[in-house]
């Protein structure tokens, strides 16, 4: 998979990229990753990129010529369809089924904002889709980004070794993570329970399906809602 960043700060991606397994997923060739400073496409001396918001109002806004020229630069550099994705609080709330359906692509052009957001036209000229990390407002979408690159690749093939596979990660069933033990069996006078030490593998996946429920009713009844209306859906 290519993935390309448009971005003021394309120094903020050093860190998070160069560590574990976005780290070794690159080393393997398996992701691409690319920057492109959208700065760089500034035409003025000043190499301006905000203006002021027509209409009045506090901050500034990420004007469209410099997205527009960055945007044509990166898109020619690689023959791949792209999805285009726009990190904004307008955007629909990113989740794992959205991280799923993004790792099927072959090419992600993910653009960061600054300032108090994008020009509306960068929207709507670039055909993109706008996607949350959450309700608050960052102070830019390189985090943002980070956070869609990080759930994304890491549903990649290759990329997890069989030890932490993304099989049962939470949500992918729609619900919370059973909970998890590893040695010793008694720590602190806390044990793990006996049916995890059973091996009786029928009985335990049983009380994992439980234990996700349980805890999915009790800390995110939320998801059993969406988890009932998509089963709806399916069923039609
Ligand atoms: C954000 C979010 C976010 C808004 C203006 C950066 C900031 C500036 N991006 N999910 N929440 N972006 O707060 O994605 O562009």
């Amino acid at each position: 998979m290519r993935i390309d960043i448009l971005t003021l700060f394309p120094q903020m991606f050093e860190s998070p990229l160069s560590h574990s397994i976005l780290k070794r997923a690159q080393d393997k060739g398996l992701i691409d990753i690319v920057f492109t400073n959208i700065r760089d496409f500034a035409t003025d001396n000043y190499k301006k990129v905000d203006d002021k918001p027509y209409g009045g109002g506090p901050g500034m806004v990420m004007m469209p010529q410099p997205v527009f020229d960055c945007f044509e630069y990166v898109e020619k550099l690689s023959p791949e369809k792209s999805k285009v994705i726009l990190l904004t609080p307008q955007g629909r709330k990113f989740d794992q089924a959205k991280a799923v359906e993004l790792s099927k692509e072959s090419r992600l052009i993910l653009i960061a904002g600054r300032y108090e957001g994008f020009d509306e036209r960068i929207r709507i000229g670039l055909g993109a889709e706008q996607i949350s990390i959450g309700d608050y407002v960052l102070s830019g979408g390189e985090l943002a980004a980070m956070i869609i690159i990080d759930a994304v690749v890491r549903l990649l093939a290759g990329v997890l070794g069989d030890e932490d596979s993304p099989k049962d990660d939470s949500f992918s069933a729609g619900l919370l993570e059973y909970p998890q033990y590893t040695r010793p069996e008694v720590f602190r006078g806390m044990r793990v329970p006996d049916i995890l030490l059973s091996g009786d593998h029928g009985k335990i996946a049983q009380w994992r399906r439980r234990q996700a429920l349980e805890r999915t009713k009790k800390y995110r009844p939320d998801l059993l809602k969406n988890k009932n209306t998509n089963q709806r859906q399916k069923k039609g």
